[in-house]
């Protein structure tokens, strides 16, 4: 396996390039019987690649030598988000997402006074002394939720089918759960990490979602939606108030969060809240009508167009009137400058697709289909923040605008990927290399270092 942890801006080394997998220690004897004789530990590109030039390694450093073992490096020197981390290994990453190699990773501000990269938590009674009143639900009233769909055998094992597709709804690796909880707000982080499914998250009656943030962090400004929809790899922070039911009695106080989007009867059910808890104290957590988040990119200085085949992920001329799929092993054609600021044109032909580029994050400029491109459809309320997977939708142009460095400056050159976060898709190489080189460096060298080994 080799783990890719979305959102965050780390050495190519870290990335989880999909060729960079290795093996559990040769001493776990339950995996060394079930390799054959002068079986690979590693993927070609393991230990390929320096880590302080993100350019090839000419001998692998020590820290990597261990069996059984890879070294990843996180500054964790961005803004507060919800990061999000699974197997990025070619070709087996439905199976070993599926079989639950997925968690989160959530990252809070430079400590409880930082306004500037994060906004404090109102943690109610928890005890804490981060407690702040007027902030954000905390402690016990901020929960994550990894919801996935499966499939599962008589026996209760897992049947992985091809796709990866279920009709049991899984939060956090439980089957249909409920959560009681107290009749006030809490704060929700949420990942579709399914192989393939949208979700499309409803609740009854009046009761709405406020989405703070989303991949990348908070979105300048609350934004209050009745239906939420997340693809493989999205992330969305949201808040929820039950303070409605703080009258209920029986059944009315069980509220079911619906994924609309699912056709089985039983996958649409995702989770049950049950407002069955006494008031612990009054809620005093608060969502401010303004949120820290990042500038503006700077102004572009150059357009590239890419494009999305059924299966494959491709090059483009300007209008896309010429698109050439390309398999993830071509010679890398996403050669970008460090620090620069790029529009991405998404050309997609066929169906929609979650594109996720590694290393950076983006923001969404809009959509135009392909008669009208001057014709912009404007980013949904839920991609106003930054993004690292943006749903480009078939028959569409869709655009973002990426800078490649990180919010604090830092520039790492070296090969990272970007691929369809739909895995099935991912495993079948819709997935490319993507070069950062310094600014002028040689085209061939950056096809040297970058390209798949
Ligand atoms: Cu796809």
């Amino acid at each position: 396996m080799i783990v890719h942890l979305h959102g965050i801006s780390a050495g190519s080394e870290s990335d989880g390039i999909p060729e960079a997998w290795n093996l559990p220690s040769s001493s776990n004897r339950s995996i060394a019987s079930l390799l054959a004789t002068g079986y690979k530990a590693h993927g070609s590109d393991y230990c390929q690649i320096d880590a302080n030039t993100g350019l090839r390694a000419a001998n692998c450093p020590n820290a990597y030598k261990n069996d059984g073992a890879a070294l990843f490096s996180y500054p964790n020197t961005q803004f507060a988000s919800t990061l999000f981390f699974h197997d990025h290994t070619l070709g087996v990453t439905l199976q070993n997402v599926y079989m639950g190699l997925v968690g989160f990773y959530v990252l809070g501000g430079d400590g409880p006074n930082d306004t500037t990269h994060d906004w404090p938590s109102d943690c109610g009674t928890c005890g804490s002394s981060s407690s702040v009143p007027g902030g954000l639900p905390g402690g016990d009233y901020e929960i994550p939720l990894a919801i996935q769909d499966k499939l599962f055998n008589a026996d209760g094992s897992l049947l992985v089918g091809p796709e990866g597709i279920g009709n049991v709804k899984v939060v956090n690796g439980k089957s249909w759960p409920y959560l009681n909880v107290e009749p006030r707000k809490y704060r929700f982080r949420v990942v579709d990490a399914n192989a393939t499914s949208y979700i499309k998250l409803i609740l009854p009656g009046t009761l709405k979602f406020t989405q703070i943030g989303a991949d990348g962090g908070f979105l300048p400004k609350p934004v209050t939606v009745s239906k939420l929809v997340v693809a493989p790899g999205e992330r969305a922070d949201l808040i929820v108030d039950f303070s409605g039911y703080k009258s209920c009695s029986g059944t009315g106080c069980n509220i079911t969060l619906v994924d609309d989007g699912a056709d089985d009867t039983n996958a649409r059910q995702v989770m049950q809240f049950r407002v069955k808890l006494p008031l612990q104290a009054a809620d005093t957590s608060v969502v401010p009508t303004s949120l820290p988040h990042r500038a503006d990119l700077p102004t572009e200085n150059r357009t590239r167009q890419v494009s999305l085949f059924d299966d494959k992920l491709g090059t483009c001329d300007t209008g896309c009137v010429t698109a050439s799929p390309h398999n993830w092993a071509f010679p890398v054609t996403e050669i970008v400058n460090a620090g620069d600021t790029e529009i991405w044109e998404i050309y997609d032909f066929v169906d929609s697709h979650p594109i996720h580029l590694h290393e950076v994050d983006f923001q969404v400029l809009g959509r135009s289909k392909f008669a009208t491109p001057n014709v912009v459809i404007p980013p949904s309320p839920g991609e106003t923040g930054f993004k690292d997977t943006v749903m480009a939708t078939g028959g569409q142009i869709t655009r973002i605008k990426v800078r490649f460095q990180d919010s604090d400056g830092n520039q790492r050159q070296g090969l990272f990927a970007w691929h369809c976060h739909i895995i099935p898709h991912e495993d079948d190489e819709m997935m490319r290399p993507m070069c950062v080189v310094t600014s002028g460096q040689a085209t061939a060298n950056a096809e040297n270092f970058c390209t798949p080994q």
